[in-house]
């Protein structure tokens, strides 16, 4: 075959596949390839694909090379109790049925976690303002990673400075779900669904593709999205994070 048949069909598949699909497009990755971080124990921020930075308070960041996640740079986060990192992105919502937004992201405690109930908290969120103390509605979502008990999903309503994964303001869709199995130190992944469907948000969320809770929330009470938040609750500790991807469909 000539070049230029060849070069006619590929042009013809590609049209095909760009016509036919509801395809996820990609609002945000990142893989901390080209990182690099400031501070590092007490305070500092991680300029990569997303600028990483405390979201409640100073929290420690480093680059770290963790073979269990991967070759290459992933973060570390040192977390003070109370705190939470976030990164912004450009917003994105959920304006027709059908629209679908998905995270994915993998993570690895370097110790083993005590036992606290909805100790590991992530979601998405809409930030109104980037400095240190972060504000916003959202999604969250909540495990004991020791236990694997307890799993949660909660709306997250910008009611009060600071509350961004945390504080007595979450309003619970899913308030403790059945077990899944406990985080160790090893290598996970964790992948969760917004959805706007006819009866509200459907969020769901899954450990290592194993689905670990859903729930709708009928007021719809969040449905523009800016932010990737991650935290530890009240506890004091590290975990390595990588390969963040936010998706969006259609
Ligand atoms: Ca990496």
């Amino acid at each position: 075959m000539k070049t230029l048949e060849k070069l006619a069909l590929l042009a013809t598949a590609t049209g095909i596949s760009f016509s036919t699909g509801c395809q996820a497009g990609t609002v945000f990755e990142d893989d901390f390839s080209k990182a690099t971080a400031t501070g590092s124990e007490k305070a500092g921020a991680v300029e990569s694909a997303g600028n990483w930075q405390g979201g409640r308070g100073a929290v420690g960041v480093d680059l770290v090379t963790d073979p269990a996640l991967g070759a290459g740079p992933s973060m570390q986060i040192h977390f003070p109790s109370n705190s939470s990192i976030y990164t912004s992105f450009d917003p994105v919502s959920l304006d027709s049925v059908g629209d679908k937004i998905e995270v994915k992201f993998r993570f690895r405690f370097p110790t083993t976690q005590a036992s606290v109930i909805s100790g590991l908290r992530f979601g998405l969120y809409n930030v109104e303002d980037e400095g240190k103390a972060i504000n916003g509605a959202g999604y969250v979502m909540t495990i004991d990673p020791a236990t694997g008990k307890g799993p949660s999903i909660s709306f997250d309503p910008n009611t009060s400075e600071k509350t961004i994964l945390g504080g007595s303001d979450p309003v619970p869709i899913v308030a403790f779900g059945p077990s899944t199995k406990p985080i160790g130190t090893e290598a996970h992944t964790i992948s969760f669904i917004l959805e706007k469907t006819n009866d509200g948000i459907h969020i769901s969320w899954s450990l290592d593709d194993v689905p670990v809770a859903k729930g709708v929330d009928g007021n719809s009470g969040a449905a523009t999205f800016n932010a990737f938040v991650l935290g530890l609750g009240g506890r004091a500790d590290s975990i390595n994070l990588d390969d963040i991807v936010v998706t969006k469909t259609p």
